[in-house]
C-alpha cells in the first residue's frame, strides 16, 4: 500500500512538473511573435458532416446513432477539391495562416490515420486531405494550424456518460478512459510526425466535461502529457485550447470564440485575456461553422473588417471561418467576401500586420494599432469631427490620413492629443490616421 501511494505520489509530481515548469523554447517564443504579427487566418470546418449540409453539430443535434452516421463516410467524395485554390484564396484575402479541422466532435479523421477506421482513406475520395492542404500551405508559405477535438461523439472509450453532449448517439458500453487519451496521443503523434512543420494545434471540446454550474471537471484530460508530447515533437508548435477558461500551463495562445477579447457576448468567453499569451478570436461568415445549406445570414465586408480591426486593436488575431461544401467547393458568397476583404488588406494591411494592440486603450469610436514609431488610429465611427486621445507613447512628428499626403491638424500637450477632422474625407469602413512619433 505504502509503495502504491509513493508511486501515485511520484506520478503526480512527474506529471505536474511539466505543468509547473513549462518554459517555451526560443523557437516557440519566436513563433508566438510571428503568430501575433500575422493577424488574419482562415478557419476551415470540413468533414463528413458537410455532406448533410446541416453544419458540424448535426450528429448531436439530430441524435444520429453511430452506426447510421458512419454511412456518411461513403458519400464523402469532394471531387472538385483543389488545395491550391483554397490556399490561394486565403492568400489573396490577406490571410497568413490556415486552421484546419482534422477531427471534429463527430470523430471523423480527415487524414490517413492508423488509429481509427472512420477516416478519409475509407471514403470514395480516398486521399489524405490533411496532407494535401498542409503540403500546399508549405508551398505557399502559409502557416498551418490543426484543429483537434478532445470531445468525441462516437467512441465508447470517450467518457460520454459524464459528457454534456453526445448522449443521443446510441452508445451503450462505457470503455476505458485511458484508452481514449492514449488514442488522442497516438493521433497527435501522427499529425506532428508525418506532415512536416505544424505551426499550431487548436483544441476544442474540453467544456463537454465541465459541470454547467459547479464547473467541476469530470475527467482528467491528461493535458500536461499531451502538451508535453506536442512540444517534444515540435517545440515551435503553438498550443491553444478553446476551453473557455483561463489559460492552462503549457498553452501558447489563448482563443476566444465569437467574442473580442474582454467581451463575453457568446457566453463562452469567461477567461480574461492573458497579457503574456498571443490572442486570437474566431468568427463565422454566416451563422454556421460547417456547411449549412439553410444559412444565408452572411456578414457584410465592412462588418468583417471592423471585427478584424477591433481584434487587432485588442491585440488579437482574427480567424475567419468557411465551411466548404461536400463537393470540395467553397461557396461563391464566401469567396466574394474574402476577395473584397483581401482588397482592403492590400491597401491598408500595413495598419494591421505586425502591429500590437492594447497599447492605447480602446475607445467607443475605434481602436489603435501600434508598430514601432507608428500609431494607426482606426476611426470606425464616421460621425466624429475631432478626437481626443490620451496615452500616445511619444511626441508626434507627423499626422496624416493613411495612404495620402493629407495632413491632419493636431495639437498635443503632456496628457493628450487632439486631432481635428474637419474637412477630412471619412472612409466608409475605417478612417485610418497614421501618426509618426519622433
Ligand atoms: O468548431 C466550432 C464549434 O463546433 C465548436 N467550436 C467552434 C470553433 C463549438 N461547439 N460548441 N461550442 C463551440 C460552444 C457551444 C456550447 C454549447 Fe453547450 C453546447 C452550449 C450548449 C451546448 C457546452 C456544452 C455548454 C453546454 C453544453
Amino acid at each position: 500500500m505504502k509503495k502504491l501511494l509513493i508511486c501515485i505520489f511520484t506520478a503526480i509530481i512527474v506529471t505536474n512538473s511539466y505543468a509547473q515548469t513549462y518554459v517555451p523554447s526560443p523557437a516557440n517564443l519566436e513563433a508566438r511573435k510571428q503568430f501575433q504579427d500575422s493577424k488574419f487566418g482562415l478557419f476551415i470546418h470540413w468533414g463528413v458532416f458537410s455532406v448533410m449540409g446541416h453544419a458540424e453539430w448535426v450528429m448531436n443535434n439530430e441524435n444520429i446513432p453511430v452506426k447510421d452516421y458512419t454511412k456518411l463516410m461513403h458519400f464523402f467524395n469532394p471531387t472538385q477539391f483543389d488545395a491550391h485554390a483554397w490556399v490561394s484564396m486565403a492568400k489573396n484575402a490577406g490571410m497568413k495562416y490556415i486552421t484546419l479541422i482534422t477531427r471534429h466532435h463527430d470523430g471523423f479523421s480527415m487524414w490517413d490515420t492508423k488509429y481509427s477506421d472512420f477516416n478519409i482513406m475509407n471514403t470514395p475520395y480516398h486521399k489524405d486531405v490533411v496532407k494535401m492542404i498542409v503540403d500546399e500551405c508549405h508551398k505557399q508559405d502559409m502557416k498551418i494550424f490543426l484543429y483537434y477535438s478532445l470531445l468525441d461523439w462516437r467512441r465508447d472509450d470517450y467518457s460520454w456518460k459524464t459528457g454534456r453532449t453526445g448522449q443521443g448517439t446510441g452508445r451503450i458500453k462505457q470503455g476505458d478512459w485511458i484508452d481514449y487519451t492514449g488514442f488522442m496521443e497516438n493521433q497527435l503523434t501522427e499529425l506532428l510526425t508525418n506532415y512536416g512543420k505544424i505551426d499550431g494545434i487548436w483544441f476544442d471540446g474540453y467544456w463537454d466535461q465541465t459541470g454547467p454550474k459547479d464547473k467541476i471537471l469530470k475527467v482528467d484530460w491528461h493535458l500536461p502529457e499531451i502538451y508535453e508530447l506536442i512540444h517534444k515533437l515540435q517545440p515551435q508548435c503553438l498550443i491553444g485550447n478553446n476551453h473557455h477558461i483561463a489559460p492552462i500551463t503549457g498553452e501558447d495562445f489563448q482563443m476566444f470564440e465569437k467574442d473580442l477579447p474582454g467581451q463575453n457576448k457568446s457566453g463562452f468567453s469567461e477567461g480574461k485575456p492573458s497579457a503574456e499569451l498571443s490572442l486570437e478570436t474566431c468568427e463565422t461568415m454566416n451563422n454556421s461553422w460547417g456547411f449549412n445549406i439553410k444559412d444565408s445570414k452572411y456578414k457584410s465586408v465592412p462588418q468583417l473588417i471592423h471585427y478584424m480591426v477591433n481584434a487587432a486593436g485588442r491585440n488579437a488575431n482574427f480567424l475567419l471561418n468557411v465551411g466548404p461544401q461536400p463537393n470540395g467547393v467553397i461557396q461563391q458568397e464566401f469567396r466574394d467576401t474574402l476577395q473584397e476583404v483581401g482588397k482592403w488588406m492590400a491597401k491598408y494591411g500595413a495598419s494591421i500586420y505586425g502591429t500590437r494592440g492594447n497599447v492605447i486603450p480602446v475607445q467607443d469610436w475605434g481602436v489603435f494599432t501600434v508598430k514601432e514609431k507608428t500609431v494607426f488610429v482606426h476611426l470606425l465611427d464616421a460621425s466624429k469631427s475631432s478626437l481626443i486621445i490620451e496615452g500616445i507613447p511619444g511626441k508626434i512628428k507627423s499626422c496624416v490620413l493613411m495612404g495620402t499626403n493629407q495632413k491632419i491638424v493636431y495639437d498635443q500637450n503632456k496628457s493628450q492629443a487632439i486631432l481635428n477632422l474637419k474637412g477630412v474625407r471619412m472612409n466608409d469602413i475605417d478612417t485610418i490616421i497614421q501618426i509618426t512619433l519622433k
